[in-house]
């Protein structure tokens, strides 16, 4: 190290190097365990400790994010009241779009999945977590300013929460109501944050069934250059 060490506000990387047997290892039996992940629609109402979804978001709040803005609040709930008000208004938003809204392709492509306008997860999951993304962020006077790339910083974050639950043996849904301004209002969080996805964490239910999907293979999902 030179010149510079001292340099304020920064510190030394912490970064441990592995083995080549390691390195591959790891990489193998990561993309295994996450090649079981499996979106779940159907969830059991078991319990699950507090605790555990903390830390999915303290995971999640590990991601990359612009500027290092972390333009994210993640709003966890497991009161069965306000579930209940979170379903019926998202069916409410849903109903119109399966009953006429949906577009034909889009109808397409939706139907194996064999969703529709009912969301008995919301309910049924001990939590749901709801992401909202922050579109712009408090300067120390209290003047608002934009936040930047914020759709990425929040999807990224949303990866990590998906494996992060995944990860500790649970399952969740990346359910998108559509729209969903009614969950700020539910929520009460302001009007620079914007709910983005809503995400039901639990055990699947004993009789959860999933479509049978393949995903894409390497070859048709990347392309090398050496
Ligand atoms: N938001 C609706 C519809 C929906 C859209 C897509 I794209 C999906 O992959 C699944 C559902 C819903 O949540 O049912």
């Amino acid at each position: 190290m030179g010149e510079g060490d001292d340099e304020p506000g920064f510190i030394e990387l912490a970064f441990e190097e592995l083995s080549s047997e390691d390195m591959l290892e790891r990489a193998r039996e990561f993309h295994t365990q996450m090649s079981q992940r499996r979106t779940t629609r159907h969830f059991s109402a078991r319990e699950v400790p507090r605790e555990l979804i903390e830390l999915a978001v303290r995971t999640a709040g590990t991601a990359p994010s612009g500027a290092h803005l972390q333009p994210w609040t993640f709003v966890a709930v497991s009161n069965p009241e306000l579930k209940v008000r979170i379903r019926e208004a998202a069916e409410a938003e849903e109903k119109k779009f399966y009953e006429g809204r949906m577009p034909e392709a889009w109808e397409e492509v939706l139907t194996p999945l064999g969703t529709d306008y009912v969301k008995e997860h919301i309910t049924d999951a001990p939590w749901i977590v709801v992401l909202f993304r922050h579109s712009q962020r408090e300067r120390a006077g209290g003047e608002m300013s934009p936040t930047y790339y914020a759709q990425e910083s929040c999807g990224i974050a949303a990866g990590l929460f998906i494996a992060a639950v995944h990860n500790m043996g649970l399952t969740t849904l990346t359910h998108t109501p559509s729209p969903m301004g009614f969950l700020r209002d539910i929520l009460g969080r302001p009007d620079h944050e914007h709910a983005m996805l809503l995400m039901p964490v639990g055990y699947p239910a004993e009789d959860a069934r999933v479509p049978d999907l393949k995903r894409k293979g390497l070859d048709e999902v990347s392309e090398f250059f050496e």
